[in-house]
Formats: C-alpha cells, structure tokens, sequence
C-alpha cells in the first residue's frame, strides 16, 4: 500500500527509479538542430515497434493529436471521430484552432463505431460542403471506460477511410492497454492506421511525453508543426531516456493494472446506489455514477481524501484509474472508504 492511493488518472505516477538513473546517464543534445541522441533513438524505438517509418517526440497525448488532425486536414475540413473521443472533447478546442477543422461525431457503443454511419456520415464532393478528411479512432477509449476498440472494427474502418480517400488517425494515448489485454500485436493493432500517437506518461510511468508515428514524410512535416508550437524541446533526451524505459520495460506489468481495475468494479458491485457497466471496465479504468447524490460529491471527496484515497469526479460520474503506483491494497483502502462513504 501507498502514502496516497491515487486513482485520479494513470498520469500521476512517479518516474520509476530506474527512469531516474536513465535520466542522470543520458546522453544529451539539442532537438532542435537536429542532435539529439536520445530522443532520436526513443523515436526510432517507438517507430521500430509500432511498424512505421519514423517517430516525433512530443510534450503530450494532445500535441501527438493534434499535429496528426494538422497533417491531414486543411482548414475548413471535416473529421469524424467517436462522440466521447479526447480529441473532440478533452484538448481545449484545439482542433478547432489548430487544424480548423470541424467535427462529425459518431455515437458509439462502447466507444465503437459502426462502420456503415461513418460511412453515411462521410459528405458527397459538392461545393457546399465540408471536405471529410479524416477518421480518428481511440483505443482504449477513455471516456467509454478505457474499452478496447476490436480489430475487426479497426478494420472495417480502415476500409471505409481508403475507399472513400481519408486519412486515418489512431488516438492510442493507451494503446498499451489494449495490447496487453487483447494480446495482439502492436504493430498488427497500428497497420491500417496513417499516423498514431501513443502517450509514455500514462500507465507507463514516464513524468511528460508522447510518441507520434508514421510515414518518414508525415513525421517530418510533423516537426515543423511542433516547432509551430512551442514544442521543439532541446535536451529533451533527458526526458526521452523515462520513454525508452517505458516502452522496454513497463508495458508487460499493465495486465496487473487491469487486474487491481477488475478487483475495483467487482468490489463496487452491489455497493448502495452505485451504477457501474462492469462489461466496460475492459483495462485499467472504471466509471461509475452515483444518481441522486450528485449534490453530495464534494463532501466525498473530501471524506476519501482524510481516508488517502484520490478519486475524480467529472460532471455526474466518477472515475478512478489503476496504475503502477497503486496496488491491491490501495484497491482495499478504497473500497472500505467508498464503503464508509455509502453505508
Ligand atoms: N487524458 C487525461 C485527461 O485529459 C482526461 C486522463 O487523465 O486520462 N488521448 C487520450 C485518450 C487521453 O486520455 C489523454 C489524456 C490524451 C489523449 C491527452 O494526453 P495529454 O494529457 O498528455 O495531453
């Protein structure tokens, strides 16, 4: 068990000692002229495993976003994504601003859509309309419940974005995730996608950064997009030496993190007034709403927190994360709060 059992999100994990001792080992340059050999050979790595051609290291799950929706949409176009998807809902409007592209949300079930209204929802060649672009796809889909998006859908998406010309764009801040749970590969999971950007900092351990993968010419035109952005970091090999860690050695033990996840919601079933889809809590998060109680949340909180115990709520559910720095019986401290809380 931890001082604090935070189950706000898996970012908040500390670098790993071993992170620590890459950090003070690496060797360092500088990004942006080009000499820096640690986080070359983080993008090289990433980009070895998921199957691409070559890597761009950046800040963060959104920047990873949203130079992929800049590279493949001009102002004015279309996207169509999953309606609860990070990149419509969670980056500040970023896409609006960055790419000025507009959005086609799709309702999903489960954070899955159905091939057939993507490809209604696609518009015809005409001068009124927006031009679709892209599709984007989560996986695992936050909002959903960190569910796992099949490989048949993946698919038949794919399918879809290369009949009707769009690009196709993965969201993979937990890829990770789905991997373990479902055992597929990585590099099978991001074939039929253009470009994808995987988070190091969730689940994974790493204190900032992300992975953005694709074709050599995508990711170089990505760079000048980054460099837009303020994000051409300079010894950034001092924070891509935690990614290398992270993606050599702490992808196998999330499997421990979907087990404490099940252990959670399998705890809270059948807690008073809690309603929680356990068919969603598919890998390391879980939401639950508490109806009626809304008013209540606030004093919760604060209750768990006197008990070291950190959850989140957002609007009307709550959500709580498993990772590396909670074990099961961080899950037993919470669920004897929760418990307390709700007779
Ligand atoms: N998600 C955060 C919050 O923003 C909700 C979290 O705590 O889960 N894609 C997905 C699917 C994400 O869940 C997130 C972060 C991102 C992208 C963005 O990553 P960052 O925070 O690094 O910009």
């Amino acid at each position: 068990m931890h001082q604090l059992s935070d189950f706000r999100s898996d970012t908040v994990t500390l670098p790993t000692p071993e992170m620590r001792a890459a950090m003070a080992k690496a060797e360092l340059g500088d990004d942006v002229l080009g000499t820096e050999p640690t986080a070359r050979k983080l993008e090289e790595m990433t980009a070895e495993l998921l199957g691409k051609e070559a890597g761009l290291f950046v800040p963060s799950g959104t920047m990873g976003n949203q130079i992929a929706i800049a590279l493949h949409c001009k102002p004015g176009d279309e996207l169509i994504c999953e309606f609860g998807a990070h990149t419509y809902n969670n980056e500040s409007g970023a896409l609006a601003r960055i790419a000025q592209a507009q959005v086609r949300p799709v309702h999903g079930k489960m954070g899955v859509m159905d091939p057939a209204e993507v490809e209604r929802l696609i518009r015809p060649n005409n001068i009124h309309n927006p031009r679709t672009a892209l599709i984007t796809v989560e996986n695992t889909h936050n909002a959903a419940g960190g569910t796992i998006v099949p490989n048949e859908n993946v698919l038949a998406l794919a399918e879809v974005a290369k009949r009707y010309g769009l690009k196709y764009h993965l969201d993979g801040a937990r890829l990770w995730n789905a991997h373990v749970a479902t055992g597929q590969s990585l590099k099978e999971m991001c074939a039929p996608f253009d470009t994808i950007s995987v988070c190091l900092s969730k689940g994974l351990a790493s204190p900032v950064g992300s992975v953005l993968v694709g074709s050599r010419v995508d990711i170089e035109r990505g760079r000048y997009l980054r460099k837009q952005l303020g994000g051409g970091m300079r010894q950034s090999g001092l924070l891509a030496a935690c990614g290398i860690v992270s993606i050599t050695k702490m992808i196998d033990r999330l499997k421990d993190d979907h087990a404490n996840a099940r252990a959670l919601a399998e705890g809270f079933n059948g807690m008073k007034g809690v309603e929680l889809d356990l068919a969603t809590v598919q890998t390391n998060i879980l939401y639950f709403s508490i109806p009626g109680r809304e008013g209540e949340f606030d004093a919760w909180l604060e209750r768990l927190r006197e008990k070291q115990v950190l959850a989140l709520y957002l609007g009307t559910r709550w959500r709580m994360v498993t990772h590396n720095d909670v074990d099961g019986e961080d899950v037993k401290r919470a669920l004897v709060a929760w418990k307390d809380i709700l007779g």
